[in-house]
């Protein structure tokens, strides 16, 4: 079955940090987890670049949005390259590809009916790109991110959202998995059940958007322009779409949920468009205790951090210091903590010792599989399939933890013969193994282990002890102690 996972597009206002990173490698383990399963994958992320937003930052910039969007895009292309990121697409809403899909995907709207002109009045957060009604607001501030929010009144034109409560309502009931984590399908539905007004989706004011069809002295308001990158990407209605579509996953941060699970849906049952599968909101991470925020100046930034510490040891830390769902905290601090326990002192060890031992043993490495009782492989891909991406890490090394232990019960460095040909060949398949399963958490990590086998590489499917084939070339450490 072909898979689809898409990130946010993510606001070129301003460099990437790790909360953008996060996302994006979460769906990166996601997707390559599917390509060791032998799936077809679509993995797609990109930019979002229209807007009052990145007008503005242009503006400030001394520069014009075409400009200003087009020296930015580059930082998020470059840290996913840094970041190892397989994403199999890149879409920019300043593309034509994409214009022209909103613009078709609008028209569509307009000929349903569904698509009125009025009169907005009410409040905006720019940095959010969000209306809100002055009860929405917290102490006349923005209820998300607690920044000044704007009066704004003008002609707009709106889409009959308030058409789809009993729509949405059916969707969320007849699919118990779309809304995840599980604990905010409360939060939708009953917000969802508390009624649905229209939303305003043009603004007059903002020049650096796509015109409105119809109306050129409106501009398409840049969610509904975002949105639509998930099937603008595929080429809807043509193109790849049929293939793709409905998404397995669109992975989001929290604050963007609404968007994705109640406007994006009833967007697509206007266009007659069946929703995707599942719209995860995972948590936000901290630093040091304090949200993240351009005028604390704490925010962190990916290249640095990959640069100082390695890549696969960031990805490592990211996915299994903070649950898939839940909030967490970063601090260099707790990555240099994981990174000299679990990568140096656990796989690093490991994978040292194990071949250190290899190395000196001349006969063939062969005997009868005692250490693979100690992995729960179903476990693992249970853990995964539900997108407990951390709790999957915790169980391949609970795995390397018993390997470990495995040298020390048997005392390895004191066996000869046969004795010692079984605990070897215990040892490298379980390194086999090991490699495959931590493959799209780390792949350069699983890649140095398998040339340290010399083996070929393999997927899911060889997660099982089998004949040893490979030729043993040893290199260095894999991991070094470092200090935060
Ligand atoms: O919202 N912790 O773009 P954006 C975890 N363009 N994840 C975080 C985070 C944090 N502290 N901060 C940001 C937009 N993120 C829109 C999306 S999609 C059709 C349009 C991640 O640049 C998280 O995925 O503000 C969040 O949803 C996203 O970055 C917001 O990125």
């Amino acid at each position: 079955m072909p898979y689809y996972i898409t990130t946010p597009i993510y606001y070129v206002n301003d460099k990437p940090h790790i909360g953008h990173a996060y996302t994006t490698i979460v769906a990166d383990v996601i997707a390559r987890w599917q390509r060791l399963k032998n799936e077809e994958v679509f993995f797609l992320t990109g930019t979002d670049e229209h807007g009052e937003k990145i007008e503005k930052a242009a503006f400030a910039a001394g520069t014009t949005p075409a400009v200003f969007v087009d020296s930015i895009v580059g930082k998020y292309t470059e840290l996913w390259k840094i970041l190892d990121i397989s994403n199999d697409d890149f879409i920019r809403t300043t593309e034509e590809r994409h214009i022209a899909v909103v613009k078709s995907f609008v028209k569509q709207l307009i000929k349903g009916g569904d698509i009125y002109k009025g009169e907005y009045e009410g409040w905006y957060c720019t940095p959010d790109e969000t209306f809100f009604t002055k009860l929405q607001l917290v102490d006349g501030k923005c209820p998300e991110c607690g920044r000044p929010v704007k009066r704004l009144k003008e002609e707009s034109y709106f889409f009959r959202l308030s058409k789809y409560q009993g729509a949405l309502l059916r969707f969320y009931e007849n699919n118990a998995g779309f809304l995840a984590p599980e604990f905010r399908a409360r939060e939708i539905t009953n917000r969802v059940r508390n009624g649905l007004n229209d939303i305003s989706i043009t603004r007059k004011n903002v020049g650096w958007g796509i015109p409105f069809p119809g109306d050129e002295s409106h501009t398409i308001y840049v969610w509904v322009d975002a949105l639509l990158n998930y099937i603008s990407a595929l080429g809807w209605p043509d193109g790849i779409f049929a293939r793709f579509w409905p998404a397995n996953v669109h992975m989001v941060g929290k604050e963007i949920n609404w968007f994705h699970s109640v406007i994006w849906p009833a967007m697509l049952f206007s266009a007659g468009i069946e929703p995707p599968k599942k719209v995860f909101a995972h948590g936000w991470w901290t630093v040091e205790g304090k949200k993240m925020s351009k005028s604390v100046g704490n925010a962190i930034d990916p290249k640095v951090i990959a640069e100082r510490y390695g890549r696969d040891s960031l990805r490592y830390f990211m996915i299994r210091e903070m649950p898939l769902g839940d909030d967490g905290d970063f601090s260099e601090k707790a990555l240099a903590a994981r990174i000299n326990g679990e990568l140096v002192d656990d796989l690093g060890n490991l994978v040292y010792r194990a071949l250190t031992l290899a190395e000196r043993f001349g006969g063939s490495i062969s005997g009868t599989a005692e250490l693979e009782k100690s992995l729960d492989l179903e476990g693992i891909m249970k853990c995964i399939e539900g997108l407990d991406l951390s709790g999957a890490l915790e169980k391949v090394w609970s795995f390397i933890r018993a390997s470990n232990r495995y040298i020390n019960e048997k005392e390895a460095w004191k066996l000869s013969g046969e004795d010692f040909g079984n605990a070897l060949y215990n040892l490298v398949e379980a390194l086999r193994v090991i490699s495959i399963l931590i493959k799209p958490f780390m792949p350069g990590t699983s890649e140095s282990i398998r040339k340290q086998l010399g083996i070929q590489a393999e997927g899911l499917d060889a997660c099982r002890f089998k004949e040893f084939k490979g030729r043993i070339v040893k290199g260095p450490y894999l991991f070094e102690k470092v200090k935060a």
